[in-house]
């Protein structure tokens, strides 16, 4: 049945969705409120692709003997928060030649400079210091072909990845221009889908910058597989300050900001009933307050986590069989890529 959905999909007209994320240790908070949990409510309603992005993780340095372990791991996470197989496809991007292919191609028509203003590239090759890879640079080409190869119309991520969705979104005006027609476009424009609820959540100890799973601090996020108990040690220790009461938006107190946003996001309430009921808390009543309904919204997620780890004989037939659905199209795509730009068909 699930090796029909594509073929269903298209008949059913509905629009197309890839989106991934990197196997560069365990999802947090922010991976899930910006992008999976946003996958899972629109699932239905598109055709799906979510992959795991192994050779994005490896543009920074990486350890050869976990970096299999935790594709598996991203893969397991993707089926525990709620990606249904009714709807979508999860596979390994490794495993689809056809993503480093395109990247190739897409290389040759991308101007340096591009590449050189990224933020993103900015930020981490600071960490890098000179031995910086090419890579770490060449990392927004790559997300563009992992989105092109698919024809995808919505990629729905988190607000730290829209800079290099405009990049794909430039590259294939720039593709069309030089290899299309106006009838007959080569590749099919993308467009980004970022809630405005939960895109960018923050560090715990820092409320001005974006919790991430290279952060060197594990303090700074809470992951999705932290047991109770880290949790509870994660929030007893977060950033606060010494302002009475709780409240949204006050720039002046970003830490209060990101910790009532993720309250509403996990307990399900609305930002108005979360104004309300915390307008007159102190730090002490909220953050138990705040760990009980984390450690209960991830518990579900755990318990479907470890239930997918003991069977790995059911993840190896869902990663292959979407491997398989990916290869169907990325394969189409590529081949029109490369008539376009003139190569030779082997025979
Ligand atoms: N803090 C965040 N708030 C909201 N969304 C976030 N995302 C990441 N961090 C936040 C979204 O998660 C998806 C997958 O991200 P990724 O792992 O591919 O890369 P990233 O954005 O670089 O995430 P990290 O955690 O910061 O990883 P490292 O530290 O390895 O670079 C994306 O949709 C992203 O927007």
């Amino acid at each position: 049945m699930t090796a029909l959905i594509p073929f269903l999909a298209i008949l059913m007209g509905k629009q197309r969705v890839l989106s991934g994320v990197q196997p560069t240790g365990n999802l947090h908070l922010g991976n899930y409120l910006g992008a999976i949990r946003n996958w899972v409510e629109i699932q239905d309603q598109y055709d799906n692709f979510f992959c795991v992005v192994d050779l994005h993780a490896i543009t920074v340095p990486h350890d050869p003997t976990v970096l299999a372990g935790n594709s598996y791991a991203i893969a397991a996470l993707y089926l525990a928060c709620g990606i249904d197989l009714a709807h979508s496809n999860i596979f390994i991007q490794s495993h689809v030649s056809a993503h480093a292919e395109l990247t190739w191609l897409l290389n040759c028509i991308t101007p340096i400079n591009w590449l050189q203003g990224m933020i993103q590239f900015k930020e981490k090759a600071v960490k890098q210091g000179e031995n910086v890879g090419t890579g770490l640079l060449d990392y927004p080409v790559l997300m563009a072909a992992d989105i092109l190869l698919y024809d995808a119309d919505k990629v729905p991520v988190g607000e730290d990845q829209k800079q290099h969705i405009e990049l794909t979104r430039d590259l294939v005006i720039r593709m069309n221009d030089k290899f299309g027609t106006k009838k007959a476009p080569v590749l099919k424009m993308p467009e980004p889908m970022i809630r405005k609820d939960g895109a960018r959540v923050m560090s715990l100890t820092d409320g001005t910058s974006k919790m991430s799973k290279s952060d060197p601090s594990e303090l700074s996020r809470i992951e999705l597989l932290d047991p109770p108990e880290a949790i509870a040690k994660k929030i007893k220790k977060c950033k606060t300050d010494p302002a009475r009461g709780l409240e949204f938006d006050n720039p002046d107190r970003p830490e209060c900001n990101n910790l009532l946003t993720l309250y509403t996001l996990l307990s399900g309430q609305t930002k108005e009933t979360v104004a309300a009921e915390c307008a007159d808390m102190g730090w002490g009543q909220f953050k138990p307050l705040l760990t009980e309904t984390v450690v209960e919204a991830l518990r579900p997620i755990q318990e479907k986590y470890a239930a997918v780890m003991d069977d790995r004989a059911y993840l190896d037939s869902v990663l292959r069989q979407g491997r398989e659905q990916a290869e169907v199209i990325a394969t189409v795509t590529l081949d029109r890529v490369k008539t376009a730009m003139g190569f030779s068909t082997p025979v």
